[in-house]
């Protein structure tokens, strides 16, 4: 099976299932490695692995340059984030393609305004883009798309700018119509009422994917029984790291010796494991194999 028709029978499958972001090469293979179906290429963590902001300040050709490093390092489907699509519905076909040679399995558009802003900072503050034209880029994205399973994913940003439940399930309607394959409803508040409602009020017509940042105390039973399709935990790699980098810092700057965190952290022979490097020593032995003389290699 293809990694792109992996996640769309994830996404379509009628067991609930998990995503978890990646931000470079090496949290996507432990993401991977843990047991994960698929990964999440967040805006949010790459943008500040690359110490920008969330707000279209990295390109769109700097993401896909450090996703495509993801999916070449793991063999499990990348869901990306590609935010409003960085311009008009042109702009995200053109994009579309490049994230397809690439080995992105699928793309997540929400329908903001470029340059869009992360959905946790000053919401109420932003504003939706025009329904029309982001169904028209929707359309222009399933046209462009070579692959059949490539997913096209549609984010309502509806709760997060304050406008309610009847425009979130007017515009995951459209999407779908549009020729979404799924929906993301987003949600900020620390509880999972937005989510139910709208799955009471939703026909089912299409998979209802979910980001419970925020409202992260909720059990996942929840979510299987209002019939959410997938959770994406969007930033928790990036958090861990973070978190455990700052206190490892801490610890040598205090201590003015490593000692102290030896056996607290990843060793070098993992990182060697990390880096497949076996394969190189036994790529090494077969290609040197017939060399005459010495090699140091
Ligand atoms: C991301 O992970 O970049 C997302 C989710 O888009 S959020 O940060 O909640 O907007
Ligand atoms: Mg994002």
């Amino acid at each position: 099976m293809s990694k792109n028709s992996i996640l769309k029978e994830m996404i379509f499958s009628n067991k609930l299932e998990y995503i978890l972001e990646a931000h470079n090469a090496i949290s996507g293979k432990i993401v991977e490695e843990t047991g994960f179906k698929a990964l999440w290429a967040s805006s949010l963590t790459i943008s500040a692995s690359m110490g920008a902001r969330d707000c279209n300040e990295i390109s769109w050709s700097d993401i896909v340059n450090e996703v495509w490093k993801i999916c070449d390092n793991t063999s499990i489907p990348l869901l990306l984030d590609m935010d409003t699509g960085y311009g008009d519905f042109n702009n995200a076909r053109y994009i579309l393609k490049k994230c397809e040679t690439v080995g992105i399995s699928g793309v997540c558009i929400e329908d903001k305004i470029f340059p869009k802003m992360n959905s946790f900072v000053n919401g109420e503050k932003q504003n939706l883009a025009n329904k029309e034209e982001f169904c028209g880029k929707l359309k222009a994205l399933k046209d462009a798309k070579k692959d059949k399973d490539f997913c096209i994913v549609a984010r309502t940003e509806s709760f997060i700018v304050g406008a309610g439940l009847q425009v979130a399930i007017e515009r995951a309607k459209a999407y779908h119509n549009a020729g979404a394959d799924a929906i993301v409803v987003h949600s900020k508040e620390d509880n999972a009422n937005q989510i139910i409602d709208f799955m009471k009020a939703w026909d089912n017509s299409c998979p209802i994917i979910i980001i419970p940042t925020k409202y992260y105390s909720v059990p996942t039973s929840v979510y299987k029984d209002i019939g959410i399709s997938t959770v994406i935990w969007a930033n928790h790699m990036l958090r861990a790291s973070i978190k455990y980098m700052q206190y490892v810092a801490n610890k040598i700057y205090k201590e003015e010796n490593i000692l102290g965190v030896e056996n607290e952290i990843a060793s070098i022979k993992e990182i060697l494991r990390l880096q497949n490097m076996d394969e190189l020593l036994s790529a090494q032995n077969k290609y040197y194999k017939d060399m005459v003389g010495e090699t140091n290699a």
